[in-house]
């Protein structure tokens, strides 16, 4: 037993205790109706944490009914916007006060490190709300020139109540991109988080209603996607659905809500981004940037690199260099400092990942390092590199989203444009070069929804985030994602003496 495997035998005890178990419905915290909870689990040892409330379809109704409520009859929407603006900016600092105690439940129930959890990812939450706070009293409408014999104004109203499903792999910063916008233009909210972790987001709703959030504007249902989240989706009286998530579950959400009531819909889906290091590259940082770019969040970032193209002249040396920084990648308790890698989020996930590990290798990829799962208990995968990938083999088109690192080999521009292109994802892309032409060149030719250039996974809530082809519809974050929770109404005066 290595020292790695042998040090997760013995757990750190969080540093905080679950307060909140049940739904959260019309500003209370409620059982399920059918009264029937499920477990959430440690992913360090497969162990429960918590029994919690399962809502389903009669659960989501009663939210829809709060929801519809608060937007419908309650103050929410005819507030005034600064009024929604300063609620918005006393959650932010209800979430700094709160930091560590957020951070600790996020990690818990999810497995990524804490450090990570405590200082970048409950900081974003903050700076996120406090973004759309801003944007609240910034919404307006036009005035438009018309056939001139008329006054024509457009008002940008909220759409009603917004339906939002969210997965596990950043449960808070989904629910913040989603939460966010809809709140600042006035929409009230039912959302539903990942069945694998819904604790942090109960806590932190929780602190929007401490910060003044009328009853029924966000309501949290926790519980699986079968139900309750399809219960969301084909609901007649939500009026959008936002969904980040895999791309068949994105499909199954656009057909409910085609079939229902035509609610407009917003998808956040899979990718298989490539990251393309060029000839000109200085080795050790393209190493440690695609490193990132793969292993961040245990490979579990819907816009990892997961296709590293490496340029013939420097793949050698790449992939020596590569695999020896997985073998140093720190894998251990994610509440144990300086840990880069915890355990994967559940089971199916790790599965999941050691069949594709194992797909790889059978397909004739070589196998570089890692390979397996490391300890016996709990979901932790070795960090796994595999150089010799083809295009066709499976590793190089599915996601994986876990921590396998899969290296190509190219010759030359329009080749790694072609083949990077080739996938039915479009969601992200890393370019790693010094030449000013390559970059232009490979930003305008790669059909992606965002391009990091000599970075990679930079999130800042200003920039918009969102896919090409399969990877979405829509996009999130920035001044882009207000109009995903506003509709446009034209109002047309007649003007009685035009020629004034
Ligand atoms: O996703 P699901 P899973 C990818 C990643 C991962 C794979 C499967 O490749 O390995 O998807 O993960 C809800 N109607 N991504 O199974 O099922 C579900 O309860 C309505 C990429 O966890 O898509 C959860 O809240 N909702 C991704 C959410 O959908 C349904 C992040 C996501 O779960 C539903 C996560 C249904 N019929 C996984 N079925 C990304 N883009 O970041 C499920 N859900």
């Amino acid at each position: 037993v290595s020292a790695a495997a042998a040090a997760l035998e013995n757990t750190i005890t969080p540093p905080v205790k679950v307060e909140h178990t049940q739904l959260l419905i019309n500003g209370k915290f409620v059982d399920a109706a059918s009264g029937k909870t499920f477990p959430t689990l440690d992913p360090r040892t497969g162990e429960v944490i918590a029994q919690v409330a399962e809502g389903d379809k009669e659960d989501v109704n009663r939210a829809v009914l709060a929801a519809r409520k608060a937007f419908d009859e309650g103050p929410w929407p005819r507030m005034t916007a600064y009024e929604r603006s300063r609620i918005l900016l006393r959650f932010a600092d209800l979430i700094e006060k709160h930091n560590d105690e957020i951070a600790a439940l996020e990690t818990w129930d999810n497995g990524k490190p804490y450090e990570q959890s405590a200082q970048l990812e409950v900081p974003m939450l903050a700076r996120v709300f406090r973004y759309y706070a801003g944007w609240a009293d910034k919404i307006h409408g036009m005035t438009v020139p018309g056939d001139g014999s008329h006054h024509v104004q457009t008002l940008h109203e909220p759409i009603g109540v917004a339906g939002q499903i969210i997965p596990w792999n950043f449960p808070l910063l989904m629910l913040s991109w989603k939460l966010g916008p809809a709140l600042a233009c006035g929409n009230t909210i039912v959302l539903k988080t990942a069945e694998q972790t819904p604790l942090s987001a109960l806590l932190v709703g929780r602190l929007l209603h401490e910060a003044g959030l009328p009853e029924g504007v966000v309501n949290i249902v926790s519980g699986f996607g079968a139900t309750a989240g399809a219960a969301i989706a084909s609901h007649m009286d939500i009026d959008k659905v936002a969904f980040t998530g895999s791309t068949d579950v994105g499909k199954i959400i656009l057909k409910l809500a085609s079939e229902s009531n035509l609610k407009s819909v917003t998808l956040e889906l899979g990718g298989k981004s490539p990251f393309i290091v060029c000839e000109d590259a200085d080795v050790d940082q393209a190493v440690e940037l695609a490193h990132f770019a793969l292993f961040f969040n245990q490979g579990q970032c819907c816009c990892a690199g997961s296709r590293t193209f490496v340029h013939e002249k420097v793949y050698d040396e790449f992939v020596e260099k590569a695999k020896a920084r997985a073998i140093n990648r720190s894998v251990g308790d994610p509440f144990k400092s300086g840990i880069e890698q915890g355990p994967q989020v559940d089971s199916e996930q790790f599965k999941k990942i050691l069949k594709y590990i194992k797909h790889g290798v059978d397909s004739g990829a070589t196998l570089q390092a890692g390979g397996d799962r490391l300890g016996s208990k709990g979901y932790y995968i070795q960090p796994t590199v595999f150089s010799d990938v083809k295009d066709d083999m499976l590793i190089a088109q599915d996601e994986i989203f876990g921590p396998v690192q899969t290296i190509l080999k190219f010759k030359d521009l329009d080749e790694v444009i072609a083949r990077a292109n080739n996938s039915r994802y479009g969601l992200a892309a890393g370019v790693f070069t010094q030449n000013l032409d390559t970059a232009n060149r490979l930003s305008r030719a790669l059909r992606v929804g965002t391009v990091w250039i000599n970075c990679y996974d930079v999130l800042d809530i200003t920039i918009p985030f969102g896919g090409y082809k399969m990877s979405g519809i829509g996009r999130e974050k920035g001044i882009y994602s207000l109009s995903n929770y506003l509709q446009v109404k034209a109002v047309v005066t007649a003007l009685k003496n035009p020629a004034w």
